[in-house]
């Protein structure tokens, strides 16, 4: 035979991603295999995958054949007995949508998918595998009602053989059957986090079909093709191939194994011969050694080259099977002084973090979506992500490696443990699986296995006083060190990594010094304490264990866009406190060449079912929203990032805004209100004009920001920022839908038409009916304001109901005794918005409202649920002389208000 004579193999320079989008495109046409399906699968393999000029026209029959069985699935629910089957493709998830109901949980139960296939005769002889990609959490696979295999664990891949099960005759159907399961499970991590555990099959499902002598499909869900680059400089790259041999035939065989390596133009870079000998039903290790490349075209961030690995196995000349992967070469280290290096030069690693979710589709992403994610972070400027809190799909790996991102992938052991044997080995099996599904990936440099594990204490509970028993710390130490000897074992090459909370606990029991490098997770500005706090505690830490490693892989603040403010704080969910917190931060990471790598959190908004907040259900420390609309602060970080030449205004998320005029008017006699505006640039002079007139030329600070008091006028303003770099201009523009408010209500140059005003916040809220409702703030003559009371927010984790205008209600007005609005003479319609916070009350609140000396209502609490937006309405007339003076009686409790909308009726 001669093999190694010209393979032409183009189907290698596709990246896997490209290469799997033509599979399932041409499997989208048919549920499963008549023998036209495979007709139509086969010639369009050949033109994808098979092309070697050597191999019989038989080929694409004796070597192993992927199907994608994504098609036509009947789905029901346990939960929902009475409810018909319902046909759905995967990816999916049940709860797609139900995360954001109000009525309650989202539900977690068994699906149970359900899918018939005729499978042609010509497997006869072969062996069939399914493969899943994942599916949360525990899923039970019956063929023919018998029950084949279970996998534990949500967030990988899994492989199960069904030949001895299946009918193969071309006509006769086969069951396919697979429950899935998505209830706690205390054996199973996660046991909690924040974030939701979709329950459903949402990767990829395949039908494997091989030779019986095939590079053995049976390992932990991998490919069986182990590939790494024991060692690299930029004169040559030695390159190790590993993997193992099954023959499940009843004929011991001799065999011949060919590797071949290409580099991305498709030319062959090497090549090596191997003969293994395998007997009967038994399995071979192999591992091939290639001559070393010289002068490797290395993987960087900047240049992410990738080579392609092939290994075919041939019998008796004949070829049987054959297995691909693409890998790079890189050397990198970590310093404790001077932070992360690749290819021996310094490289800062700014990234973020990213959840595999999505706006109305749950966990079940197409694979665009997930390569459409990493193209932005990789957009942004970003040379770093953590995959949080798990493997994440193989998709998203694959584009990481293309575009030149730098991954930790992590387990999914978050917030405490189980003390049990079980739990254990439930945790280390999926570090085995997640390393093992991923090990060729240039991209991934950290393997973690655990995240805050000490945030909740060993009950599941999180409380002020946290107890942690000895034996519980000890446990949790000895599962840190088991799971980072897997790694060690697995991947020698790489670093172990565990992210922790600002806690000393971490410090005190050791569990710190077990990975090799520490991510800490750091909120201080957010959660508690302000933004230096951060830079203060990692150099506190940085000096008290000098040899450490460290990461800052979570610092993130939440926002919304619907609310503003120029003088933000924590918790009001402002953009602009989002801004304020990620610039400060980002500097602070720059400025510490030992901060080696950081991450945001967090890329997408993510459901995260306990929150409450102005969105409840969703996590909003995005940098872009769930739906992938990006937030004003991604565009910081590509300014600052990615060298592209960019202007931008830092304001696409507040483009209908209100401000009050104080007697402010421009050189043409119009009323206008000045407002910060800033812009985003990596350029040195920028121009800023408004409606057409220059406000000047100005430079770049050092955090990559300008900022201009903008003058505003009534309704639209154009605002354009302009630079050069030296080849083009830049520019950007922007049109804001200014409403100009007085600050005396009755200057008749201002005819009074309606006020929102969003009691209780300091943030301008963007409502639903378009309405400005602006800030609150103590009563100002001429103006609007409350009397005595405080403002306040309602707790975290409390949800608001009723209402879609939910930002209205997180915030209130405690204890007020009256709201004043010196509002013109005139007819008016006043609403009132309530929603209790059932946290702080102490007593039930009940009190009487009376405007200009009228009862109007009483509000007795107990009549509504914590939460339950609701509102009351009065008409009033405002006689000349008078204002409008609400009075608020307490009977008992507290009173409070949440929102107030006054009208003008005539
Ligand atoms: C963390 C967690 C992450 C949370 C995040 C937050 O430290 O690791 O899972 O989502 O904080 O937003 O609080």
């Amino acid at each position: 035979m001669n093999e190694g004579e010209g393979c032409n193999k183009q189907p290698f320079s596709l990246p896997k991603f490209l290469e799997m989008k033509t599979l399932s495109n041409i499997t989208q046409q048919e549920s499963f295999p008549g023998l036209s399906f495979f007709l139509a699968v086969f010639s369009m393999l050949s033109l994808v995958v098979v092309s070697c000029n050597f191999q019989s026209g038989s080929e694409s029959d004796a070597i192993r054949k992927k199907y994608s069985l994504n098609k036509n699935w009947d789905f029901s629910l346990v939960a929902r007995p009475h409810t018909p089957a319902i046909q759905v493709d995967l990816p999916h998830t049940w709860n797609a949508t139900d995360t954001l109901n109000e009525e309650g949980a989202y539900l977690r139960s068994t699906g149970i998918y359900r899918k018939e296939l005729i499978l042609d005769k010509k497997f006869i002889g072969k062996r069939l595998f399914l493969r899943f990609e994942g599916s949360n959490q525990v899923t039970d696979v019956y063929v023919n009602s018998l029950h084949i295999d279970r996998h534990q664990g949500g967030y990988t891949g899994f492989t199960v053989e069904i030949t001895d099960h299946v009918k193969l005759s071309g006509a006769e159907p086969n069951m396919l059957e697979v429950r899935v399961n998505n209830e706690f499970n205390k054996q199973i991590p996660p046991l909690s986090a924040d974030f939701t555990f979709y329950g459903g099959i949402y990767r990829d499902v395949w039908l494997v079909v091989s030779d019986p002598i095939h590079v053995t499909l049976l390992d932990f869900g991998s490919e069986g093709l182990y590939i790494s680059t024991p060692e690299v400089s930029e004169k040559e790259g030695r390159v190790e191939i590993r993997g193992s041999i099954a023959n499940q035939s009843e004929t011991p065989e001799d065999l011949l194994l060919i590797c071949t390596i290409n580099n991305d133009q498709d030319e062959e870079q090497c090549r090596t011969e191997s003969h293994i000998t395998i007997n009967s039903y038994g399995q071979t290790d192999f591992l091939l050694k290639p001559p070393p490349l010289r002068n490797p075209e290395l993987w960087s961030p900047d240049s992410p080259s990738l080579y392609f690995a092939e290994v075919a196995l041939y019998k008796s000349g004949k070829l049987i099977d054959r297995i691909e992967s693409s890998f790079g070469f890189r050397f990198f280290s970590f310093h404790p002084e001077n932070g992360f290096m690749l290819n021996g030069r310094s490289l800062k690693l700014v990234g973020t973090n990213r959840h595999q979710d999505y706006k109305g589709l749950g966990n079940a992403l197409s694979e665009e979506l997930h390569v459409k994610d990493l193209q932005m972070i990789k957009e942004a400027g970003f040379n770093f992500l953590r995959l949080a809190h798990y493997p994440q799909d193989a998709t998203v790996l694959d584009a990481a490696d293309s575009l030149g991102i730098i991954i930790w992938e992590e387990i999914p052991v978050v917030n405490y443990v189980t003390v049990s044997e079980e739990f254990k080995r439930n945790c280390g099996k999926m570090m085995k699986e997640m390393i093992r599904q991923h090990y060729n990936h240039p991209s991934v440099i950290f393997w973690g296995y655990m995240n805050e594990v000490f945030l909740w204490d060993m009950t599941g509970k999180r409380t002020n006083n946290m107890v942690f028993s000895n034996s519980y710390l000890e446990w949790t130490l000895e599962l840190a060190e088991y799971l980072d000897s897997i790694a060690a074992e697995e991947d020698p090459d790489r670093f172990t990594a565990m992210a922790i909370h600002q806690d000393d606990l971490y410090n005190s029991t050791g569990i710190s010094d077990v990975p090799e490098v520490l991510g800490y997770n750091l909120y201080p500005g957010w959660y508690f304490g302000a933004f230096e706090g951060m830079g203060e505690y990692l150099d506190r830490e940085h000096k008290n264990f000098p040899a450490r490693k460290i990461i800052l892989s979570e610092y993130g603040a939440g926002s919304d866009e619907r609310l503003h403010s120029f003088s933000p704080v924590p918790f009001d969910f402002t953009t602009e406190y989002q801004k304020e917190y990620i610039v400060d931060y980002l500097g602070q990471i720059l400025h510490r060449p030992y901060i080696g790598a950081s991450s945001v959190w967090v890329f997408n908004d993510f459901g995260s079912d306990t929150r409450g907040g102005s969105k409840p259900g969703i996590n909003q420390k995005g940098i872009v929203r769930d739906d992938r609309t990006k937030k004003d602060i991604y565009f910081y970080y590509k300014a600052v990032l990615n060298p592209d030449p960019m202007v931008y205004i830092a304001s696409r998320d507040w483009r209908i805004r209100s401000g009050t005029v104080h007697k402010s008017v421009s050189d043409t006699g119009t009323p206008v209100v000045k407002q910060p505006m800033t812009i985003y640039t990596n350029l040195n002079l920028v121009e800023m004009e408004v409606n057409g007139k220059s406000l000047g030329i100005r430079e770049t600070d050092e955090t990559g920001r300008i900022t201009w008091m903008v003058p505003f006028r009534a309704g639209r303003n154009i605002l354009s920022a302009s630079g050069v770099n030296q080849f083009k201009g830049i520019r950007d523009s922007l049109s804001i839908d200014f409403k100009v408010k007085p600050s005396d209500l009755k200057d008749d140059s201002f005819p009074f038409h309606s006020l929102g005003i969003n009691t209780g916040s300091n943030t301008q809220y963007l409502g639903m009916d378009a309405c400005v409702w602006e800030a609150d703030h103590l009563y100002r003559p001429g103006g609007f304001g409350h009397i005595g009371g405080t403002k306040q927010t309602l707790d975290r984790k409390q949800v608001i109901y009723n209402t879609s205008d939910k930002p209205l209600y997180y915030t209130y007005c405690e204890g007020l005794t009256g709201y004043r609005l010196d509002l013109p003479e005139g007819k008016y319609q006043v609403e009132f918005h309530f929603a209790r916070n059932p946290v702080k009350e102490m007593e039930e609140p009940v009190f009487s409202v009376h405007i200009n000396g009228q009862f109007c209502f009483k509000i007795r609490g107990r009549e509504y649920d914590g939460g339950y937006a609701f509102s009351r309405s009065c008409t009033v007339h405002i006689e000349p002389g008078e204002d409008l003076d609400i009075r608020f009686e307490e009977i008992s409790g507290t009173a409070f208000l949440n929102a107030l909308k006054v009208t003008r009726n005539e």
